[in-house]
């Protein structure tokens, strides 16, 4: 680690001497110092010197060596563990380790910030470089490339030493907020024993930290913060911070709902979210949303980001500035996820970007009953951000002074340069991991130090007593009046049957609800307007240099619509998206490689041949139409499907897309799916209309290139959570991505989406079927004999190979009936595409995907049941993986189901 450290430095120190040599000016200060005084050395012969100006140049170098080392990893030295001595000495960041030594300290040096050639003692210069690097805080930001950030950092940290004074009613602040989290706390630990809030004691100075840094953010003309936080210390934040009234934290805890009052399936306390609209200390209006959030930890992240980016994009169109995503996290759970590495890779990306997140980790230096030591080979938990270049402060938990200066720094440094940057919290768990847990089973001897700590508020009121910024009186009424209000609100609420408060969300929901209502929808689009929207998204601006087969295609787009006939699939998506841009409703679709699409089908951003600018046809309808934005999206699923939930959440009015690659890649995201898509109604009542397209179909491709696990989605159906859609025609996909715009209801949207069908010439629809009509959940077969005896259900491509058959054999007795929507499983259609058929006698469903899977498991008893009698299965039989990776096994077992499902070949 050491010798890595070292070459690091001398390979940065020497390309600094280069850029030194060509232009001695482009470098800061302090650098131009260190390398004239190199040189002189290195010298020893210049004219006019004489050896003993040479060593004083040499030494005067060293010294600047030092320094630089302090700034780099200064941090090691730093005294930021509660539980532990602070360090005396690091051997890199001693005299000896640049060649200087003790009895340098009295001599005088230039003191390298500041006004220039100001001499000063060694031992000072030093004492000033410890105080700043090496105390309270340590920094990271030589990490970041930029020297302009790096020289802003500097002129914020070493004037002040890291340590500003702060102003009296700042600090007096400081205390009552320490008091409040602590009473808070103890007042639940009174009342609730032994009951889990994950209570935040040991971690305290969060809550004035974040007191701090909402102020600064609100002084710096931030309107909103998207808060996402896990268990720890979230009743207290919801209390301290966002202002949640006491008897709706304690009807929590009492459980008194009545139960005919729930709504939705509910959730635990600490995971509940909250929106408030505060006003902050200087009296300024700023609205705080903390996320709601499941167990699974740090998958709130991408939500949040998402979140806020809706928000900016409502808020302040254009910039970022306004709203802030602040992020708090756990130490283990910081190094340990995955999607922590997602989340900060989007965090600069021009799809995905929001103007620098605030991250905050609890570093309470475990997690559960697991030591740093078992849970990440970084040095830091927080190390992983450094690979955004984003600063990170370290800072002891117990220097609540300390705490609010990074606080207030984090928050200049985001609002100046638009990017992350990190707090690191370095505090312990003053109990076990909940209140149940007993933390010496494992932990003994750290323990037996955490009990030791006295409690930082009291420590904190001592520290303001001795210097007379307060009374002790004060300190007695300040958490007397917090007791106070708790035991009043304790007692309006303890034993009484209370209701359960109402969920607040933004006003720009108002017009949306949650009861799934399909029926009557217009989604249909005039057949002159669909034929001017073809004519747009067939233009490109003058002097466009489209590639000649893109041209082509476009052509025959165009050309199919004008003809009437022979629309495909990607077509009458982008007449979807361009009619819903047209009537004012943003389109945001993201993936990987969306905006061309897997498949080359979409082709919804052109690249002149010559110049490689691009041009979007779908932003270019009308003047007044709304924003299309479609991005490639970087190679994550949880990530970026997290990302686009969130952002769902903040925009109803438009359609907001996730695309997979193959569908299967879906499943990587499967935490998103479960806790977010698929339960987010029913724990939180909060509605998304997100729409998944995943490509599905056993094709001959491999098991990871052939389902989207459409029984995962099925297995995760009831209570209307969710849509799950197999569509056969781009009619049917057309009048679905409308109708998930143009409805009341928004629900989330799930749909099979195809591959072979994008160029099956089978798979076309007439325009007519755009202008009329709208979605139906099962395609009825008008070709069939209404006295055939069999009825064959399918659902997906698999219809046109049955169809295909039927034609080759020429039997009509055989009705083949598609359902076009798995769920909620459209009843009555199914009723009336069964009323045609009087004489039926066998019944059968037939899939491509193995038994175990596909859509089967799940409509089986639900067709049963409407049907009155039982389903026969055609397909493949049961399998651990969902296709086989051998083409002609495939083609065999392909011709099969079609064989026993109409007919063996003629
Ligand atoms: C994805 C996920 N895996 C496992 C858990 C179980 N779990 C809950 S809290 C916790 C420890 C978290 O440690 P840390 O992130 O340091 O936060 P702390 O509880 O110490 O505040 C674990 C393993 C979880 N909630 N989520």
């Amino acid at each position: 680690m050491a010798s890595s450290l070292i070459t690091l430095n001398l390979d940065f120190i020497e390309s600094q001497h280069a850029a030194w040599k060509s232009d001695p000016e482009a470098l800061p200060q302090d650098w131009r110092f260190f390398f004239e005084g190199f040189e002189l050395a290195a010298s020893g012969r210049a004219e006019g010197f004489g050896a003993a100006n040479a060593e004083q140049a040499l030494a005067q170098a060293r010294v600047h060596a030092l320094v630089y080392r302090f700034r780099e990893i200064g941090h090691l030295l730093a005294c930021l563990d509660p539980l532990e001595a602070c360090p005396i000495d690091h051997p890199l960041l001693s005299l000896e380790a640049v060649g200087l030594s003790p009895e340098d300290l009295e001599k005088p040096f230039v003191v390298p910030v500041g006004p220039p050639n100001v001499k000063a003692p060694l031992r000072d210069i030093l004492a000033g470089f410890r105080e700043t690097y090496s105390r309270s805080v340590g920094v990271e930001f030589m990490h970041l490339q930029d020297p302009a950030e790096r020289r802003w950092l500097i002129e914020r940290m070493e004037p002040v030493r890291n340590a500003p004074k702060l102003e009296a009613p700042v600090r007096r602040r400081i205390l009552e907020k320490l008091i409040h989290s602590t009473v808070f706390e103890q007042f639940l630990n009174t009342k609730y024993v032994g009951v889990t809030r994950f209570s935040l004691e040991g971690g305290d100075t969060l809550i004035p930290g974040l007191d701090m840094l909402v102020e600064r953010a609100s002084e710096l003309g931030c309107r909103e913060v998207i808060l996402g936080m896990a268990h720890r210390g979230r009743l207290n934040v919801q209390a301290n911070i966002l202002a949640k009234p006491f008897t709706d934290i304690f009807s929590e805890f009492e459980n008194c709902y009545d139960p005919e009052e729930l709504v939705g399936a509910g959730d635990v306390k600490y995971h509940n979210g909250y929106l408030n609209d505060l006003k902050t200390a200087a009296g300024r209006d700023l609205r705080m949303l903390l996320m709601n959030n499941p167990s699974h930890l740090e998958a709130v992240d991408p939500v949040v980001e998402g979140f806020a980016r809706g928000r900016q994009e409502l808020l302040s169109p254009g910039e970022r500035k306004q709203v802030l995503a602040l992020l708090i996290h756990g130490d283990a759970a910081f190094a340990g996820q995955g999607v922590v590495a997602e989340t900060l890779n989007m965090s600069q990306l021009d799809g995905y970007a929001t103007g620098g997140t605030i991250h905050v980790v609890i570093n309470n230096q475990i997690g559960y009953t697991t030591l740093p030591e078992h849970a990440r080979s970084s040095r830091y938990s927080t190390d992983i951000a450094k690979m955004i270049m984003a600063p990170v402060f370290h800072v002891h938990g117990e220097n609540p002074e300390a705490v609010a200066h990074v606080m207030r720094l984090s928050a200049d440094y985001r609002w100046r340069f638009g990017k992350d940057v990190v707090v690191d919290l370095v505090c312990f768990r003053r109990f076990g991991h909940n209140e149940g847990d007993e933390p010496y089973f494992t932990q003994p001897l750290m323990y037996e130090r955490i009990r030791q700590r006295p409690s930082l508020d009291k420590v904190y009121a001592e520290k303001l007593l001795d210097e007379k910024l307060v009374t002790a009186a004060e300190i007695e009424a300040a958490a007397e009046a917090l007791r106070g209000r708790l035991n009043a609100d304790y007692d309006a609420i303890h034993g009484s049957v209370c209701v359960f408060p109402e969920h607040r969300f933004y006003e720009n929901w108002d017009a949306y609800s949650g009861t799934y209502s399909p029926v009557s929808l217009e989604t249909a689009v005039g057949r002159d307007r669909l034929v001017s929207l073809a004519r747009s998204l067939g233009r490109t601006p003058e002097g466009f240099h489209l590639n000649p087969k893109l041209e082509k295609l476009l052509g025959r787009r165009l050309e199919t619509v004008e003809k009437g006939e022979g629309i495909d699939w990607a077509n009458a998506e982008a007449l979807a998206f361009a009619s819903l841009l047209a009537e004012g409703h943003p389109v945001r679709l993201s993936g990987q490689d969306s905006g061309r699409g897997t498949f080359s089908q979409r082709h919804s951003v052109l690249v002149d041949t010559r110049t490689g600018q691009a041009h979007v046809p779908l932003n270019a309808l009308s003047e007044n139409q709304a924003a299309y934005s479609i991005y490639d999206s970087p190679l994550s699923e949880t990530g970026v499907m997290g990302f686009e939930y969130g952002y769902s959440l903040a925009r109803p009015e438009g359609l907001t897309l996730w695309e997979a690659q193959f569908g299967d890649f879906a499943n990587n995201a499967q935490g998103i799916i479960d806790l977010f898509i698929a339960g987010g109604e029913a724990k939180w009542q909060r509605l998304s209309g997100l729409t998944l397209l995943l490509p599905h179909g056993l094709e001959g491709l491999g098991p990871e290139h052939s389902s989207a696990r459409l029984e995962r989605f099925l297995q995760l159906c009831a209570g209307e959570n969710m849509q799950v859609c197999n569509p056969t025609t781009p009619a049917q996909y057309f009048h679905l991505l409308r109708r998930q715009v143009k409805a009341a209801f928004r629900k989330p949207l799930v749909v099979m989406t195809p591959k072979s069908l994008l160029r099956n010439p089978l798979a076309v629809s007439r325009l007519e079927e755009l202008a009329q009509g709208s979605f139906r959940g099962v395609l009825e077969d008008l070709d069939a004999d209404p006295a055939a005896p069999k009825i064959v259900f399918c659902s997906g491509k698999i219809f046109y190979d049955l169809q295909q058959r039927r034609r080759e054999l020429k039997r009509p007795d055989v009705a083949i009936l598609r359902m076009e929507q798995l769920y909620p499983v459209p009843q009555s259609p199914l009723r009336m595409a069964l009323t045609r058929f009087k004489q039926v006698q066998g019944v059968c469903w037939v899939q491509e995907e193995p038994e175990n899977m596909g859509a089967w498991p799940f409509i089986r008893p639900r067709l049963e049941a409407l049907l009155g009698k039982p389903l026969t299965y055609i397909g493949r039989r049961e399998s651990a993986t969902p296709a086989t990776g051998f083409p002609h096994v495939y083609r065999r077992e392909q011709a099969d189901i079609i064989d026993r499902a109409i007919g063996p070949k003629p």
